[in-house]
Order: structure tokens, then C-alpha cells, then sequence
């Protein structure tokens, strides 16, 4: 195993670079591939006793190394993995974190190489507990199964649009690609305004069937207020991107708040007996609403939403159990002129306040990340949303840290530079995972490029396999590429669309 750690996709020349070498060695070369040349050797900085990572380590900056080329970086007889210094190291890697949400597309014939396969799903949903059937095809496959959630499905888009909008180099088909996605929500929709909390089948299926082999009846979940509140912020967010389709956004928007406005106790989701697949039951629904209120008030300028905001609490968050930072950005980036002065005061407060906490974890961890030791489930976009939440909070603070290069040693970590020397995306890279759980990946014996997986999983007991390979490993270290090990090595439509973000947004 690799004990000398970089960023395997590289650095851009003048980006500052960091690796992480083990304590015992101070002394450190970077070497030219070409000729094996030693282009530089450094001193690296003092012994970091790390202990989510069970390891003694030092920094070693090589940031002066700017010529283009390939190299490996070397400390106490050990290599990195090569890595290259040039102007583009993310570009195709942006592309391909984007063209997953091709892949995952669901009730269409999908022409995606080795993992084409005709049109899955396509049959009529049955609504819980009733005989009636609907049409509720489309939309995304969530994760590693073929389940369709609401609750995430908000997250996903969510992120994608604000990186559209945010990007200095917006990618200019992305609009159409999230469109697939919007069209599958606005079927899930009760004519109460309601919006039903998922369509899957009752459980989670075979693991090496492709989507068109999943044949069970699916079934579609009852209304929940978390996933009809986050649909309401999504469809207010959305109307401002798609002017043809503002009106029935909006309109679909109004009718899910309404329903949230008498139903203001609903209680959290839960999985009904005869369903087990994903839950994504939040414990509360009130940050939902708190940015549900946010879109509609930038969208509409009505009033009432106004005062909703006004009367109420401010939320953060940016994972799909908690989302009330894309209100506060809706907010402080969309409503200007119509911005209340103490409201904006609030938000920016929250904001800040979230961020400093993250800006202290990083600012303590020599690999420049910001969880501590707190690796759960989908770790990695964590990383990836604290990174966002830096990104975010950017125009509001005077911080003498620099909030972009915060932001990119958290790539840098989701790319390589990691106690494992692991990058977390499949197909890029020197070691990149190669049994993803993900049932088209598993069917084919072959990763379908371009997915985030979950990361080190602290909590080993989720799942058999992560079990079996990492009990008693450090925090960060619970992590096994193994196409059985759900809790750390599945993909999801929302960790892709929080990495997505990062690098569009620093425009990489
Ligand atoms: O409650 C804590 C909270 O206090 C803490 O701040 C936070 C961050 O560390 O962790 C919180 O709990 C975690 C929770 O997600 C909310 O983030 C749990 O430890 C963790 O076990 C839980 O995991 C979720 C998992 O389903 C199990 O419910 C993942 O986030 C979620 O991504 C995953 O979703 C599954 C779907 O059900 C089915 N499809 C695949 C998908 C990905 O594996
Ligand atoms: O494949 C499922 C994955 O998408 C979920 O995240 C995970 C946890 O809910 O469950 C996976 O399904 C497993 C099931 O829970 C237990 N039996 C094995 C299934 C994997 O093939
Ligand atoms: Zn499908």
C-alpha cells in the first residue's frame, strides 16, 4: 500500500501542492518520469501525530515544481502514484462526473456502451395501498440500485443548477441533462400538490441485474411533506433556468407549498412495512421549508414568503437530510434589491458560522480536510458539500484564509491525496475503485466511469462487507473497494452532483 499520497489527476503549474509523506522521513524529491531526474527536494514540515488516519505524517510542498510533465513524488525510499502538472488536470473528469447522469437515466432505451441496455422500468407504478396505477417513468436511478427518490433527487439537481449558475465556465448542456430529472419529479406530484416520497420496487433486488431486468412491481410511495417541500424549492429554483417551462414550475412549485401550509405538523417519512428500499426519511422537514420558502420568494417577490422567512429560524445544510444552505444561497445571491437588511444579516451570520467551524477542522488536518474523524456514510460528500459551503460563503467574509484553496485541498484529498492513496471517482486516476456498488457496474464485471463512491465509513457495522475488511481500521481508513460493501463503496446521483459542483464552480 501506498504510504506517499498526491492528488493522482495532478495540479495546474501555478496551484500551490502539497503531499503527504510518513513521519520518518524528512527529506523529500519530486521526480521527472522522462529521465528520472530529481527536479526538486524539500524539507518537509514537522511530524503531524494524525489520528483519524492511525498514522504519524508530515507535509511536504513542492509548490515551486511548475513545469509541465509527469512525475512521482519520493520520501524515505517509498513513491507516490505519478501524477501529472498541466492546465486542464479536471476537465475530462468534470465531464465524465456529469455524463453519469446518462447513465443512470431510467425508462429509455440508453445507448452507453457496454452498459446499454433497452428501456427498464416502463411499467405503471401502484400507488401504496391502492389499486391505482400511474405513469411515473423517467428520472434518474438514484445510486447503485433503481430506486427513484424525491429527497436526493432535489439535492442532485440542486447542485447542478447553482454550479451552472455559479460556474465561471458553465458547461453549456447541462441544462438539458437536468431537465430528465425535472420532468420524472413533476410526475410525482398528487393532484393534492402532495409529492409522493419515491417510486422503487418493494425491496432492493439482485445486485448483478441490469436495469431492464428488474422486472418487480414498483410501487410508489405515500406523499411525504420533506420530499413536497424540497420539490417546491426545486421547482422554484428550476423555473428561473428553463424560461419555456417557467409557468408550470411554478405553478407545480405553489400547489406543493400549499400543501406543506396545511399540513404543517406532517410527520417525518418512514418506510411503510412492506417497503425496505432507501429511506431518506430526515428527522424534520422545517429546513425544507426554509429553503422552499427562499426559491419561492426569489422567484415570485411574493410577500408571504417574505414574512415566512422573516418570522422563522435559519437552517444550513447542504446533504439531502439537511438543506437549508441552498436557501440561504438562493437568498443572498438572488433576491438583491429585494433583500430584507436584518433577514440578509441572518443568513449571512448562519452561513458564516458554518463555515468557520469547517475552515477550524481544516485548518487542524494535514491532509486539508475538514471532517475530523467523523467518516460516515457518503464521507466523501461531505467533504465535497464543506468544500461548497467555502465556495458559498466566498463573497461575505474577509477571512484570511484563502476559501478557494480551501475548497481545492478538499479535491485534492477526494482525488489521491489520502491515507489510502485511493481517488474516490472510478475510471480516473492510478487507483481508482474498481467494484463500485452499482448494479450496472456489477453486471457487466466492468465500473462504468466517472462515479463518486461513498468514501471511509467509520460505522463498520452498516454493512457485511465493510465489516469483514475494516474492523479496527482509524476512521479514515474504513473504506473497502468491494462491490458488496454498500456503506462505502455504492455511487449516488448526489455525491457526483456535489463533486460536479466543486469543480465547476472553481471553474477547473
Ligand atoms: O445523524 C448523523 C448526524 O448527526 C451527523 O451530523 C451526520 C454527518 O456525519 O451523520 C448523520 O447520520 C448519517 C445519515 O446518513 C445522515 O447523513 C448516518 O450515520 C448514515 O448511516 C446515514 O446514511 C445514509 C444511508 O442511506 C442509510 O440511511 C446515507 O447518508 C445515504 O446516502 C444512504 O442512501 C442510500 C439509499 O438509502 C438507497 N440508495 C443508495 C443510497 C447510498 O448508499
Ligand atoms: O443495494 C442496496 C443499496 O443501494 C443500499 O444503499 C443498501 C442499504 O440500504 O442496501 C443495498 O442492498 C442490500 C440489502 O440492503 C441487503 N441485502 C444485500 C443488498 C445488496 O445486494
Ligand atoms: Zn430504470
Amino acid at each position: 500500500m501506498k504510504s506517499v499520497h498526491v492528488n493522482q489527476l495532478g495540479y495546474r503549474p501555478g496551484d500551490v501542492k502539497k503531499a503527504i509523506i510518513p513521519a520518518k522521513s524528512e527529506g523529500f524529491c519530486v521526480l521527472r518520469m522522462l529521465d528520472e531526474e530529481s527536479v526538486f527536494e524539500g524539507t518537509a514540515g514537522g511530524v503531524v501525530e494524525y489520528t483519524p488516519g492511525g498514522e504519524r505524517v508530515r507535509v511536504a510542498d513542492f509548490s515551486s515544481v511548475a513545469e509541465k510533465g509527469r512525475y512521482v513524488l519520493c520520501a524515505g525510499g517509498k513513491r507516490s502514484f505519478p501524477f501529472t502538472i498541466q492546465e486542464h488536470p479536471y476537465h475530462a473528469l468534470r465531464a465524465a462526473l456529469l455524463e453519469f447522469f446518462h447513465y443512470q437515466k431510467c425508462g429509455t432505451d440508453l445507448e452507453c456502451g457496454l452498459w446499454s441496455h433497452p428501456a427498464c422500468h416502463t411499467t405503471l407504478a401502484t400507488v401504496h395501498g391502492t389499486d391505482e396505477k400511474r405513469d411515473v417513468s423517467g428520472g434518474w436511478h438514484d445510486a447503485g440500485d433503481y430506486g427513484r427518490y424525491i429527497v436526493p433527487a432535489a439535492k442532485a439537481v440542486a447542485d447542478l443548477l447553482l454550479a451552472h449558475e455559479l460556474s465561471p465556465n458553465p458547461d453549456a448542456h447541462l441544462p438539458g441533462v437536468v431537465w430528465f430529472e425535472l420532468e420524472w419529479m413533476l410526475k410525482m406530484q398528487d393532484p393534492s400538490g402532495g409529492v409522493h416520497h419515491k417510486v422503487s420496487c418493494h425491496r432492493f433486488n439482485a445486485l448483478e441485474a441490469m436495469p431492464h431486468e428488474e422486472q418487480e412491481e414498483l410501487v410508489i410511495a405515500p406523499v411525504s411533506a420533506v420530499a413536497t417541500a424540497v420539490f417546491a424549492a426545486v421547482t422554484a429554483m428550476a423555473s428561473r433556468f428553463y424560461p419555456d417551462k417557467a409557468r408550470e414550475l411554478l405553478s407545480a412549485a405553489g400547489r406543493a407549498w400549499d400543501w406543506c401550509a396545511a399540513n404543517p405538523d406532517a410527520r417525518p417519512f418512514k418506510n411503510p412495512e412492506d417497503i425496505s428500499t432507501g429511506g431518506y426519511g430526515s428527522t424534520g422537514d422545517k429546513d425544507a421549508r426554509f429553503w422552499a420558502a427562499c426559491e419561492l420568494y426569489v422567484a415570485t417577490g411574493e410577500k408571504c414568503f417574505h414574512d415566512f422567512l422573516k418570522a422563522g429560524e435559519i437552517y444550513t445544510g447542504l446533504g439531502w437530510s439537511n438543506v437549508g444552505t441552498y436557501g440561504i444561497a438562493a437568498y443572498l445571491y438572488r433576491a438583491r434589491d429585494a433583500s430584507d437588511l436584518q433577514l440578509t444579516a441572518r443568513m449571512k451570520d448562519a452561513l458564516l458560522t458554518v463555515c468557520k467551524k469547517i475552515l477550524h477542522a481544516y485548518t487542524t488536518d494535514p491532509y486539508g480536510v475538514s471532517l475530523g474523524d467523523d467518516y460516515r456514510w457518503g464521507s466523501n460528500m461531505i467533504v465535497a458539500n464543506n468544500a461548497a459551503t467555502f465556495l458559498l460563503a466566498r463573497p461575505f467574509t474577509k477571512q484570511a484564509i484563502d476559501l478557494n484553496q480551501a475548497a481545492l485541498e478538499h479535491l485534492h484529498y477526494l482525488l489521491g491525496r489520502n491515507p489510502l492513496s485511493q481517488i474516490y471517482v472510478t475510471g480516473f486516476g492510478e487507483n481508482p475503485p474498481k467494484q463500485p456498488h452499482h448494479r450496472p457496474s456489477a453486471a457487466k464485471g466492468q465500473p462504468v466511469p466517472g462515479m463518486v463512491v461513498g468514501g471511509p465509513n467509520k460505522l463498520t457495522h452498516q454493512d457485511p462487507a465493510l465489516k469483514a475488511h475494516c474492523t479496527g481500521n482509524p476512521p479514515a481508513k474504513s473504506y473497502v473497494d468491494h462491490k458488496h460493501s454498500f456503506s462505502s463503496n455504492e455511487v449516488t446521483i448526489y455525491w457526483n452532483s456535489a463533486l460536479y459542483f466543486l469543480i465547476a464552480v472553481l471553474g477547473l
